[in-house]
């Protein structure tokens, strides 16, 4: 446990929990990077600003969303797919800073995924009462490469399905520093985020931060 700023307790204390086949919780794996990786984002999304995009069903997503990488994950009418360039501005997506590619590879080999190199990083900013509906993750074009997830800031709930849609799902607590890996006989499986209680942290203050880092192209 580690003392944070408003005199609380942070569990910083690493340990890997099995989901299922080719799914882990490497739990606190980004708390000791969270600091860098944070200050990083900040030079992205100055380049990238957070905005919030429309399904093809021409709603408003809640999360509000950013990329980093050669290709950035897009929503808007015309569906969901890979970008090599932002909508909002016409620019390239900036890169993925260092240090997160780095940790990244680091979750992945560490969940038995060696080699991992991604080239798309999604960033999800999340408020309190914002959620994530039920999805798979297959804009990818090459699903042997493994998806790794970090949550940064105030805690949600994932919940973690099966392959098919109506399959029931573990209910997993996601912490700031923790890292999700999952490839394999998992790559495929639905998945969701429960609206968000209101909570602070003091890197994040209101927001929990995910980055799900994925080989798209
Ligand atoms: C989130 N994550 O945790 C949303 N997708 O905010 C995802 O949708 C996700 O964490 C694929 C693989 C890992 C993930
Ligand atoms: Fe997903």
């Amino acid at each position: 446990m580690t003392p944070d700023l408003f005199g609380g307790l942070e569990d910083t204390t690493q340990r890997v929990e099995a989901l299922a086949a080719g799914a882990v919780v490497l739990r606190a794996f980004a708390a000791a990077d969270a600091h860098a990786l944070l200050g990083a984002l900040a030079t992205v999304t100055a380049r990238a600003p957070f905005r919030h995009m429309e399904t093809p069903g021409g709603f408003r997503m809640s999360v509000a969303m950013s990329n980093c990488g050669a290709l950035g994950w897009v929503s808007d009418r015309r569906g969901y797919r890979y970008a090599a360039r932002d909508p909002d501005s016409d620019e390239a997506w900036p890169s993925i800073p260092p240090c997160l590619l780095r940790l990244a590879g680091d979750a992945a080999v560490q969940a038995g995924f060696p080699g991992f190199v991604p080239d798309a990083c999604l960033i999800n900013r999340y408020a309190p009462g914002t959620r994530l509906s039920l999805h798979q993750d297959r804009n990818e074009r090459d699903f042997s490469a493994p998806i790794v997830s970090v949550s940064l800031g105030i805690p949600a709930v994932f919940l973690f399905g099966g392959l098919q849609r109506g399959d029931r799902s573990l209910r997993i607590p996601l912490f700031h520093g923790d890292v999700v890996v999952w490839g394999g006989p998992a790559r495929l499986r639905f998945h969701s985020v429960l609206p968000l209680k209101e909570a602070s942290h003091p890197l994040t203050g209101e927001y929990r931060v995910n980055l799900t880092l994925r080989k798209a192209g």
